[in-house]
């Protein structure tokens, strides 16, 4: 039981989920993910369930993505169907934490990145605690912000949601708030506490337990991001940034440079287009670009340097924005 990577149980008013795979840092492989819709299917119309609340067993991650070591693997060895088969249930997930009848309620207490993102965001109830740090960090391993996130990204305040999946720019928890990723601002202190009230009282507890929010690190950057970033190509947000001559524009067009110049488009484009999609319609297009994205060389190559070898140095196929061909991005979104 306690070797399952996902433990699902329920316990008083709630059904509770554990992420348990602390060596991947709780990254959903398909399993897990099976695991996750299996209880979710279980609950949805039980009578004593009346909230789920999804938390993590490792310290140091609430999740940090998805298995995007096995699907580099299906990549490389041409298998299209298992790339298929994994997407296809994440993003049946995601919809299915949307549409869940019970309040949801994560509790993210470390890193949560990209997939973890998807088992959270699109539930009722987020509590962030100091510890956490979300991220989108996508373009940095030739992928895009999926799980839902391009339904989820451009309704986030001003041009905050296209920084976040073009840079992969980390939140702290309290930032998380401020930018709507998360809900709630919770100490870790309290989170014991707040587990124990949620089994005995259900999800009512959560805003008694919050602390008032720190201001938003991001605070004095905002004007700049939303100057920039409300561009109309990635191009145009790079001469933005460049034309800034602040420390923040300077960091984060180096930070732009790093990542792969074909996905910056791609997730550009993606972004843009989820603006005007339903979840469902979103998370279908994002299925989609799974299809081109995962042949492209930038997706095997980045998930090689920054996952498997970590030695941080891709070698990008285009290795420039300006050699980036615009009807082959416009093509992969079709
Ligand atoms: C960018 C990403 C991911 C990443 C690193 C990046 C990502 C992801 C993982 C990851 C982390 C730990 C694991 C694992 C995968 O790392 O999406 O299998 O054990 O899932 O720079 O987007």
């Amino acid at each position: 039981m306690t070797d399952a990577s996902v433990i699902a149980a329920r316990d008083g008013r709630i059904g509770r989920l554990l992420l348990n795979r602390p060596r991947a840092l709780n990254a959903l492989d398909l399993d897990m993910i099976r695991a996750l819709r299996a209880a979710l299917a279980d609950w949805r119309d039980h009578p004593a369930v009346h909230a789920v609340v999804i938390d993590s067993a490792s310290d140091r991650a609430f999740c940090a993505g998805g298995d995007i070591r096995a699907i580099r693997s299906h990549a490389l060895a041409g298998e299209a169907a298992g790339i298929e088969r994994f997407f296809a249930e994440e993003y049946a997930l995601n919809a299915e934490i949307a549409a869940f009848p019970q309040p949801y309620v994560a509790l993210i207490d470390g890193i949560c990145m990209g997939g973890g993102i998807g088992v959270s965001v699109h539930g009722a109830v987020r509590v962030a605690t100091e510890h956490a740090q979300f991220a989108m960090p996508e373009t940095a391993i030739g992928m895009f912000p999926d799980i839902g996130a391009t339904f989820v990204l451009p309704r986030l305040p001003g041009a905050l949601g296209l920084f976040l999946g073009l840079t992969g720019h980390r939140l702290a928890g309290a930032d998380a708030v401020h930018a709507g990723l998360a809900t709630h601002f919770v100490p870790r202190e309290r989170l014991l506490a707040l587990r124990a009230a949620l089994v005995a009282d259900g999800p009512g507890v959560v805003a008694a337990h919050a602390a008032p929010l720190p201001g938003f690190s991001l605070a004095p950057h905002r004007a700049a991001i939303d100057r920039c970033f409300s561009a109309g190509s990635v191009s145009e947000i790079c001469a933005r940034l460049a034309a800034e001559d602040s420390e923040f524009a300077r960091a984060m067009l180096a930070t732009l440079g790093s990542m792969s110049p074909a996905a910056l488009c791609w997730s550009f484009a993606a972004i843009r287009r989820g603006a005007g999609l339903s979840l469902g319609d979103a998370l279908a297009a994002e299925l989609r670009l799974t299809r081109h994205v995962t042949r492209h060389p930038d997706f095997a190559e980045g998930v090689r340097a920054m996952v498997v070898d970590k030695d941080r140095q891709p070698r990008w196929t285009p290795a420039t924005l300006d050699q980036v061909d615009p009807a082959a991005i416009a093509e992969m979104l079709r």
